[in-house]
């Protein structure tokens, strides 16, 4: 299917409406996820929401990363959520109980796990936008960039150590939430193992309130399963060695490596441009060697039979073949040109973006074609507006500018609605999850500028 390039008065309607709900979305000193399911800051949201902010003013775009770096742990952990203001969220902080890990920053309440690493790749688009225009908003950026160098490179250095000990050069996750694509069938096998104990403290889902239909959501069982992981990182004081040796969850995530490689490389770009993080031992070298370990470590995850990055269960030992979109991983972190090759002709053929039957060749989250896909369930098939996103990045950045433009047009033609759903049914184009979603909204800014 050939999706046309929307005409001047979409663009000028998207880009309108687009950065109305992001104002709409914003707090003030941050910008809710979305305006009821989730009102507070999650992690990579706000790289995605900050590049799309970017596009309208800079300045902004910094002070949300500058607010996600005020969660920012001892350990250098950035956590998956910042409780800034109260709300019926739940699991909130009474259920996360962060004051038992002495690693837990001071003056903001967060939640205790992490998500992808997306941060500093949004970061260098601020920088590169930012560039453009020169001027103050080319100095703002480049100071920002010197003043937060080191806690960036902290959060990486987290990842590559504390989060892969041992290292195999994937990044070790402890919940499926820390993977961003929470109930994926990436995880059926391994959250098979996980048994939710009598001595976990009852709980009431809130999440169900805020959508139309409860089959957009992962379901009761499911939930008890995500608590129970909660209540064994408190359990373990949030210590990730001793999480290691008794949560029943630990998988090492590709997506999460190759993001951490990508992320690497540009961190230690921007360094060698401003001339930070210098010398043999420096940050730029350091980020280098995270970039190449991770690298290697996706790579050497993909099955040679279907050409797709797996995870791997650290609790098992056990590669996850599933044919999730996280399989297009090396695609990411690049590192090889022939099976970069291979994954875009995969990723445009009929078994994803080109499959028959899908209303805008934009990418699933899982194949059409698998036996694990769900049409209208969360991460377990519809498609998320972020990752055909971040699919498109990876293509621009591969070199293949023609396969990038092509996810952003049918990316830009599912939007055309303006609701800035959180997901979309891929067959109907139906929007799923909430509305006014901030990161959908940002990615649209993003593929109009
Ligand atoms: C979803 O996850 C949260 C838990 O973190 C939830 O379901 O309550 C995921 O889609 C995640 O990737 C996303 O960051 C978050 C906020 O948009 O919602």
């Amino acid at each position: 299917m050939t999706v046309s390039q929307p005409s001047a008065v979409e663009i000028g309607l998207m880009s309108g409406r687009a950065g109305y709900v992001l104002r709409a979305n914003d707090r003030g000193a941050f910008t809710v996820a979305s305006p009821t399911l989730y009102p507070h800051m999650w992690s990579w949201d706000a790289g995605f929401v900050a590049l799309g902010i970017a596009t309208v003013s800079v300045p902004r775009a910094l002070n949300e990363l500058r607010s996600l770096l005020s969660g920012q742990w001892a350990t250098g952990m950035i956590p998956h959520i910042l409780f800034h203001q109260p709300s019926d969220y739940f699991p909130g902080p009474e259920r996360w109980r962060t004051q038992v890990a002495a690693a837990r920053p001071a003056g903001v309440q967060t939640s205790g796990i992490c998500q992808p690493p997306i941060h500093v790749i949004a970061l260098s688009r601020i920088l590169h936008d930012a560039r453009r225009r020169g001027g103050a908003d080319q100095e703002l950026a480049e100071e920002f960039v010197r003043e937060t160098f080191d806690q960036w490179l902290a959060w990486h250095q987290y990842l590559a150590t504390a989060r892969d000990p041992y290292n195999y050069g994937l990044v070790e996750i402890h919940h499926g939430w820390e993977s961003g694509m929470d109930d994926s069938p990436r995880w059926d096998e391994p959250y098979s193992n996980v048994h939710p104990q009598p001595d976990m403290p009852p709980f009431v889902r809130a999440d169900l309130a805020h959508v139309a239909d409860p089959s957009q959501r992962p379901s009761d069982a499911e939930y008890a399963k995500y608590l129970w992981l909660l209540e064994q990182k408190v359990r373990a004081r949030y210590d990730d060695a001793v999480y290691r040796s008794t949560g029943d969850f630990v998988m090492g995530d590709v997506l999460v490596s190759a993001l951490l490689a990508a992320a690497s490389d540009l961190l230690a770009d921007m360094g060698e441009e401003l001339g930070i993080g210098g010398g043999a031992a420096g940050g730029v070298e350091q980020s280098r060697a995270i970039a190449r370990r991770f690298r290697t470590g996706v790579l050497r995850s993909v099955n040679p039979e279907t050409g797709l990055a797996r995870d791997l269960d650290l609790r098992t030992g056990r590669w996850l073949d599933v044919e999730s979109a996280a399989g297009f991983a090396p695609l990411l972190c690049g590192g090889d040109d022939a099976l970069t090759r291979r994954q875009r002709d995969l990723l445009l053929g009929p078994r994803w973006c080109g499959h028959s039957r899908l209303r805008w060749p934009v990418v699933p989250s899982v194949s059409p074609a698998s036996p694990a896909f769900r049409e209208q369930t969360y991460w377990r098939g519809p498609q998320w507006p972020v990752l055909n996103w971040l699919m498109a990045w990876a293509l621009n950045r591969s070199g293949e500018p023609e396969a990038a433009n092509q996810l952003r047009l049918a990316g830009l033609s599912q939007l055309i609605d303006c609701d800035f759903a959180e997901y979309y049914q891929p067959m109907t184009g139906e929007t799923l999850g909430s509305r006014d979603q901030s990161w959908t909204a940002a990615i649209a800014l993003d593929f109009l500028a």
